[in-house]
């Protein structure tokens, strides 16, 4: 199967982070040739080193990375997947229009938990040139396209996080060296709004490694106090990100992919939704943490990490919820729940086989 992703890099890095992976996941498990359209190279070269952000055309890690202004007149592939309604270039629509027969077009949306996803999960729309595209959602339910996860993720977690000389060479390999060896670690990836400050000053009363991607949460070590080690890393490739998330005990992430990662990392985490206007995006919060089986003291962390009320004490409301029955409880929840996810196809294999059926039945 020849595939084209088109990606448009909208803001921050989940656009591509989200591509990248598709694209490597489609090709690596079901041995599809898969075209990458980006329109700005420079966050992927951020996320992918070997990516050549000058260049027009480049093959890496098996996929054919193509600026998608430099090459509209290529045939397209059997599949054509757009990302996030991002519009492929009208060239390119039109030899679309002139193949025989059309590829199969597929409109890959961003991740909601709400519950008209289902619904509109899989469904067509016909355009007036007479061109199909099919909604193919991201879900948490089996009645969505679900999400991505490698084969043998599992495995591979679970044998970092059973060992913890492992996990100490691996931190030092990003120049992060555990000040106390038995402090509890976390990872901390948000955006500038996010109440960090106030974090820090919580997490320094008891012996905490914190991580922090270089540049994100300006300012944090100013609020941290002597039990709070911050350790600053470079942004890593995408597996060495997975392995970090594997590290911590508990993550703070973002947006859509690093939130997902965190899922698979099958430790309690930390969501800062994407911030939307008038504050739509805490529907969209509420909606995920219905499903999402933290006891209520995490909930009530999240709601505050997203949605910050003057006053909070945040001490109490860390330690409620990471530490006490209700930490423990929130281990076990985020281990089934990914021992759930483990068990159910995932995205890649759901997204391929959609695309195989339609191209059967057309
Ligand atoms: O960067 P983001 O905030 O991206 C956002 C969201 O996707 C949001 O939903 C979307 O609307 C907006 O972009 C346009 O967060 P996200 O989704 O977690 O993407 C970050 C990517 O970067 C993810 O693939 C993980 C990766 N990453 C690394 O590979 N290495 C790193 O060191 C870090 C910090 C991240």
């Amino acid at each position: 199967m020849r595939a084209d992703i088109f990606c448009r890099v909208v803001d921050n890095y989940g656009d591509i982070g989200v591509c990248w992976r598709l694209a490597r996941r489609l090709q690596t498990g079901r041995q599809w040739q898969i075209r990458l359209w980006v329109d700005d190279l420079g966050a992927f070269s951020r996320l992918q080193p070997e990516v050549d952000p000058a260049a027009p055309r480049q093959h890496v890690q098996g996929i054919d990375i193509l600026r998608w202004d430099e090459h509209a007149g290529l045939p397209p592939g059997e599949v054509v997947i757009e990302a996030f309604a991002c519009d492929p270039p009208a060239a390119f629509v039109q030899a679309m229009r002139h193949s025989q027969p059309p590829p199969v077009w597929i409109n890959l949306e961003y991740l909601s938990a709400e519950d008209w996803v289902e619904s509109c999960h899989g469904l067509p729309s016909r355009r007036p040139d007479g061109l199909i595209k099919h909604f193919f959602f991201p879900g948490f339910t089996p009645a969505t396209g679900g999400l991505i996860r490698e084969p043998g993720l599992s495995a591979a977690r679970d044998a970092l996080q059973a060992d913890r000389s492992a996990q100490n060479a691996f931190l030092q390999t990003l120049g992060v060296r555990r000040q106390q060896p038995d402090s509890r670690t976390l990872t901390l990836f948000c955006y500038p709004n996010a109440p960090y400050r106030a974090l820090a000053g919580a997490l320094s009363r008891a012996p905490t490694l914190l991580i922090v991607p270089q540049g994100v949460a300006p300012g944090l070590e100013a609020a941290a106090g002597a039990a709070l080690q911050i350790a600053r890393i470079p942004f890593v490739s995408q597996p060495d990100f997975d392995r970090l998330l594997w590290c911590a005990d508990v993550n703070f992430v973002r947006g859509e992919d690093s939130f997902v990662r965190a899922a698979w990392a099958a430790r309690p985490l930390v969501w800062q939704i994407y911030p939307q206007q008038d504050d739509i995006h805490l529907d969209k919060l509420q909606a995920w943490l219905a499903r999402y089986p933290a006891p209520a003291a995490g909930h009530r962390l999240m709601q505050a990490w997203n949605a910050p009320a003057e006053g909070t004490d945040w001490p109490a409301t860390l330690d409620a919820a990471l530490h006490g029955p209700d930490g423990t409880a929130w281990q076990h929840a985020a281990r089934e729940w990914d021992a759930a996810f483990a068990s159910r196809p995932d995205l890649g294999d759901a997204l391929a086989d959609f695309c195989a059926d339609l191209i059967k039945t057309r």
